[in-house]
């Protein structure tokens, strides 16, 4: 008999064909009143299928007395309750390093978009503004300060991709590294004062959560550059919108909100801010190595009782 599987959230497309091929999968979204369908069905499934974005709140988990294992797509499991995870003895997949290099590439091209301005600049041509109008000067990115919040599995990737440009780096974390080149900062505001652009892919979470304040912006000052790609949560979206208005700070790019969908109205006229909507992992090749992640994890599950990828718990 296959495994009865919960797919909590939409997955993509060949992720949902693969699972229904292998598993017994319930479409909760499927059901227009799930907390009721839960009621009567949760005990069936072992295993769940859902997203960093989504995780999965324990009202839903204690619906599911049967469950041993969770399959997440994406590598962010701030939308986990781990104590709670523990307690339960649930084991928790996720996707870690596979999509490091879109990620980085992303985070890149946000640095370069918002110091060169090419997505304002292309809205400039596409006005027509060109034919009586000259580009101003913008901001050079190679041999600059690179400051990095959060030097990870993705961060020490957007530091190689750093070095083809030249940027002399530096990193805060929690803890220093042994195995690194650059200069750690214990204070993020010293990190901050020192460089030119701020890089931003630190876990999401309680944490971190505006760890990106006010002051920190005050201190990357009116010609430095913030680009966010790790959660909404970790930057005070409010300060931001007032240090972009005033000029407290040059720029910004951002692949992420506290709100998703929702990213603050008052950016939107804002022509020192880059937006793009939550995509730094979304290519084809990514996506797919991310849905093969999951399976792997579940088939790893219900081969030897451990998932190969487990958020350690
Ligand atoms: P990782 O290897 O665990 O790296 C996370 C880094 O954040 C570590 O260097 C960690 O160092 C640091 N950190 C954690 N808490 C901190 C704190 N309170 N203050 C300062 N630094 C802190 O994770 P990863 O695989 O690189 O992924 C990083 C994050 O990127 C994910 O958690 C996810 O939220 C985000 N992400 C976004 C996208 C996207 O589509 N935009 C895609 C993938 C991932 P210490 O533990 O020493 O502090
Ligand atoms: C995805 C991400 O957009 O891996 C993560 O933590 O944020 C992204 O790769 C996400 O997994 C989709 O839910």
């Amino acid at each position: 008999m296959k495994p009865r599987i919960l797919q909590y959230v939409r997955v993509v497309p060949h992720l949902e064909q693969a699972l229904a091929q292998r598993y017994d999968v319930k479409l909760l979204p499927e059901e227009a009143n799930p907390h009721a369908w839960l009621q009567a069905h949760g005990h069936e499934f072992v295993g769940l299928v859902t997203s960093a974005k989504f995780g999965v709140p324990n009202k839903v988990l204690e619906q599911l007395p049967a469950l041993k294992v969770i399959s997440s797509f994406g590598v962010g499991f701030e939308t986990f309750d781990l104590d709670y995870a523990r307690l339960r003895g649930l084991q928790i997949g996720y996707t870690p390093d596979v999509l490091n290099e879109c990620v980085a590439d992303t985070a890149f091209g946000l640095l370069i978009d918002v110091a060169r301005q090419f997505s304002a600049a292309d809205r400039f041509v596409r006005a027509g503004r060109w034919t009586r109008e000259t580009y101003p000067m913008t901001t050079k990115v190679s041999r600059k300060r690179l400051g990095i919040v959060g030097l990870g599995r993705i961060g020490r990737v957007i530091a190689r991709r750093a070095s083809g440009f030249d940027m002399e780096i530096r990193y805060h974390n929690r803890t220093p590294l042994t195995d690194v080149p650059f200069v750690y900062e214990p204070q993020l505001l010293d990190l901050a004062r020192w460089c030119d652009f701020l890089m931003v892919i630190s876990a999401g979470g309680p944490a971190t959560r505006h760890l990106i304040s006010a002051e920190v912006m005050q201190a990357l000052g009116p010609q430095g550059y913030l680009i966010n790609v790790s959660r909404g949560s970790v930057v005070d979206e409010a300060a931001l919108v007032q240090a972009l208005e005033q000029g407290v700070i040059a720029g910004a790019a951002l692949d992420v909100y506290a709100d998703e969908p929702n990213v603050p109205p008052a950016l939107m006229p804002l022509d020192n801010v880059v937006l793009l909507p939550h995509m730094a992992s979304a290519t084809h090749e990514t996506r797919k190595a991310m849905a093969d992640c999951v399976l792997t994890n579940l088939e790893g599950f219900f081969r030897t009782g451990q998932v190969p990828v487990a958020v350690p718990l």
